[in-house]
């Protein structure tokens, strides 16, 4: 009888330490997150240099694409974006302004070849500006990655 409750008491502390190889694979797989940091000026959009971004970025396929906007003008001006999503859905940020400096959008990629558009949806002074920036979803690695 001592042998069989000791038996079980070792079971019962095996499946503890054992727990952690038990749990699915898809759990211990790191999600890549692509970040674009975008500054946003009056003039439109540019990277940290201040090199204008605009018509086509490339983008991967099936992942995550984080897109932070900063707040790079000495004006009092204020933003908010959307990103137009295949199938004409969108998502926004909230506010730019002097007052939060950074915003972000997130949005998972679908198939090659998809396009997403940002722009600035306020009535602002840059309006005419702040607009026509695509992200087209590719099928390799990027070449030139400009981020
Ligand atoms: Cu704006």
């Amino acid at each position: 009888m001592k042998k069989v409750s000791g038996f079980i008491i070792m079971m019962f502390v095996c499946s503890f330490v054992l727990a952690p190889w038990g749990r699915p694979m898809a759990a211990a797989v790191k999600e890549e997150v692509t970040t674009l940091v975008i500054q946003v000026h009056e003039k439109g959009f540019s990277d940290a240099s201040g090199k204008r971004i605009e018509g086509i970025i490339p983008i991967p396929k099936t992942s995550t694409v984080k897109i932070v906007f900063e707040y790079a003008d000495a004006n009092e001006e204020e933003h908010e974006f959307a990103v137009m999503l295949p199938y004409d859905e969108e998502v926004y940020s909230d506010l730019l302004s002097p007052k939060n400096r950074r915003v972000e959008i997130s949005f998972v990629t679908g198939k090659a070849g998809e396009r997403y558009e940002v722009y600035c949806i306020m009535d602002c002074e840059a309006m005419d500006n702040l607009v026509d920036l695509f992200l087209v979803t590719h099928s390799g690695m990027l070449e030139n990655p400009r981020f």
